[in-house]
Formats: C-alpha cells, structure tokens, sequence
C-alpha cells in the first residue's frame, strides 16, 4: 500500500480476488507455488471416471423425477469437480458433513447411489448409516450441519484421532446465523474441520451478491483462520487443496474455509425454474468452464488415454444409469411404522407407545 492509499474507513475491502487453479479450461496444466499436486496418470484417469459416473447418475435421476418416479431431485450438475476433487481428498476416518447435493462426495464415500434416490422418492427417511461410511445423512435446514459438524471435530479432537471432519454448505448459508457461529466455535477450540464452501453462484433465485461485498473465503480471516479459493471446476486443485487442508486440521493446526468457485448449471431443484431469473449467457459462459473437459482435454493432449478408454468410461456410466434406474424402480415402500425407526440410537417408550397406537389405527382399517 502507497502512503497515499486510503486508510482507515476509507480503505478499499475489494483487493481482487486469488483462485488456486492447477488445470485451466482448456486442460492445460498450470503450477502454483504452494499447491503443486503430482497426479500418476491413472489417478488422473480415475479422477475422469469418477467425474463421469457421478455425473451420469445425477442426470439419470433426473429423468427419474421428470418420469415422477422421484418426488424431487437436487443436481449436482457443474460441481463435479468441487466434490469429486475433495471427496476424493478424505480418507475413511475422516468425517463428512454433506447438504442436500453431495452426490459426488457420496460417490467418494461409497454410498450407493440408490440409497440417496431412495431418499427422494420419499421410501426412506435418511438411507444409509453415516457410521458406515463417515457420511452423515443429508441436511435441507440450510447451514445447520455446519454446528454438527463442528461438534463432531470437537468430539474427534478430545478422542485424540487422527481424523479430520469436513463439512459442506453453499454459498447462500454462508448469511446463516449457523455458519458463522460455527466458524466461531471451530476458530476459539482449534477444531479439526475444513469448511468447503461450494460457491455455485446462487441460492435458488438470489445471486451471490446478495449473501456478500466481499468474496467469501476472505470471511474467514475475521474469524481467525485461513480462507483459500479455489477453482471449483478443476478436480485437481480442490483435490490438491483439500488435502492440504485435511492434513492441517489432522495436525492439530485448526480449521480452514475453502471456496470452490464453481456454478450451478441446472435448477436449484427439479421444483426451480432458473430460466426465470437468470441470463442464458451467464450459463453459456460457465459451459467452457466445465470439469469434464478440461480433463479429458488433459488427457488426450499428454496422451495419457486413448479413444479406447473414453468409450468404455461411457459404456459404464450407460450401465450404471441403466442399473441405478431398475433399483430405483424396484426400491420397496417401507412399512408404515418404520416412520419411528432411528429417532433415537436406541428404544424410547414414548415412541414405542406411538408407534403401538398409530399400527392400531392402521389395522383398524379394512383391506
Ligand atoms: C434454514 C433454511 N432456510 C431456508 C431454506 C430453503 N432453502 C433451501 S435451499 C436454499 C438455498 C441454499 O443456497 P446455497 O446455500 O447457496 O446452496 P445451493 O442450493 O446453491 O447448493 C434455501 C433458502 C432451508 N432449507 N433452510
Ligand atoms: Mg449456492
């Protein structure tokens, strides 16, 4: 700063932003000095599978609601890279907080797919059993998994583990009152959490310049801790990045907010109808941007895999939509009194006493 810059009220609060970024968009790999990543290139052909698959399914389930085969469904389309990048940075003692779009960090987790379908076709009331795979059940109240979250990392923390929890949340909760007592929780007890923000643009109608004046992960240095952006459409950098992240809080070195730059390309949800609020060129620029190309470019530019490999990736994604598809279908309507079922991690009398008298009522109706 010059001595004739303005200070005090008067200084400026729009430095421009930095963006970590390891693959541009049109695959050609960059360095960064503190972010380097040395990826084999079958990680990196793991990686495009993986993009690929999560992406494949999210469009399948998609169809499923447009058929009402789904009662709603959340895309996860152009945030591939944000979640298959981080996801994919955690290791199975690690802890997941997702909200209600984390396919691909799902996907990471080995969650089958038709367990998070199961949800939305409305068979189940959460679907999977976050011990099983350090993958909390899905949250829709907006930033509230984010206290979980720091609880939990709390919790990990007194246990001595050598774990680290990783909560995700949008743009919009980062104006939650949750979030931001979260980041004060996690700051003043040096929490093992990394907050990664997936910045799609909107939270449903409301554009980002509604949630902040500045960019979002420099919110973190008011708390007391490391903010970091990061290009959400390079799997690369949010795989290089998280990890680092991961590793702090692992070593005892507190949290840090991540934010992955990235977009929305479909609906809020199969309910919205973003065409109402939003311009058509904003969506065409971010299709140059997308996460899959950028590594198939890579690919195919350093030779690293043939037209052999891209078919069969897509001969996959065809059957894996195809499978999750009839399993969805066949997916069984619970029985009515599992509605009391996991209330509690053990029995309660006051629910068994409901459950008694609401199968009661039920069986007094004739079949
Ligand atoms: C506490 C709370 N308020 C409002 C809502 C309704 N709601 C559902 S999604 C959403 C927008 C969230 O936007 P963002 O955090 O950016 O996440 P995104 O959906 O873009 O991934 C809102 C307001 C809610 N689910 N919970
Ligand atoms: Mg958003």
């Amino acid at each position: 700063m010059t001595a004739d810059a303005p200070r005090g009220v008067d200084a400026p609060v729009d430095a421009p932003p930095e963006l970590v970024q390891l693959l541009t968009p049109e695959g050609e790999r960059v360095e960064h000095p503190d972010y380097d990543i040395e990826l084999t290139a079958e990680e990196v052909r793991s990686l495009y599978r993986d993009l690929v698959l999560v992406r494949r399914v999210d469009l399948e389930a998609v169809a499923l609601q447009r058929q009402g085969e789904l009662g709603i469904w959340a895309s996860l389309l152009g945030q591939e890279a944000a979640q298959i990048g981080s996801g994919r940075a955690l290791t199975d003692a690690d802890m997941v907080f997702p909200t209600y779009r984390e396919h691909g960090v799902a996907w990471c987790r080995d969650v089958d797919p038709v367990k998070l379908l199961g949800l939305f076709r409305g068979v189940s009331n959460g679907g999977w059993d976050p011990a099983e795979h350090n993958f909390h059940l899905y949250t829709i109240v907006i930033g509230s998994q984010t206290l979980h979250a720091v609880g939990y990392a709390m919790g990990i923390q007194r246990d001595g583990a050598e774990a680290a929890t990783i909560v995700y949340f949008g743009d919009g909760a980062t104006s939650q009152g949750d979030v931001n007592e979260s980041f004060i929780w996690a700051s003043v007890f040096n929490a093992p959490i990394v907050f990664f923000c997936q910045n799609n643009q909107w939270a449903i109608s409301e554009p980002l310049e509604k949630q902040s004046k500045i960019p979002l992960y420099k919110r973190a240095s008011g708390f007391g801790f490391p903010g970091i952006r990061v290009d959400g459409n390079d799997v690369f950098a949010c795989l290089a990045v998280t990890r680092r992240a991961l590793q702090n809080a692992r070593e005892g070195q507190g949290p840090t907010l991540i934010e992955a730059f990235t977009y929305r390309m479909g609906a809020h949800t199969t309910s919205d109808d973003p065409t109402r609020y939003r311009l058509a060129d904003e969506l065409e620029a971010w299709k140059l941007k997308d996460p899959i190309e950028r590594v198939k470019a890579y690919l195919f530019k350093n030779q690293l895999a043939d037209q052999e490999f891209f078919e069969k990736i897509d001969a996959e994604a065809d059957a894996l939509g195809k499978d999750v598809r009839s399993r969805c279908l066949a997916l069984p309507d619970p029985p009515p009194g599992a509605i009391f079922d996991h209330v509690y991690a053990g029995d309660h009398p006051l629910l068994d006493e409901e459950r008694e008298q609401y199968l009661t009522y039920l069986a007094g109706f004739e079949r």
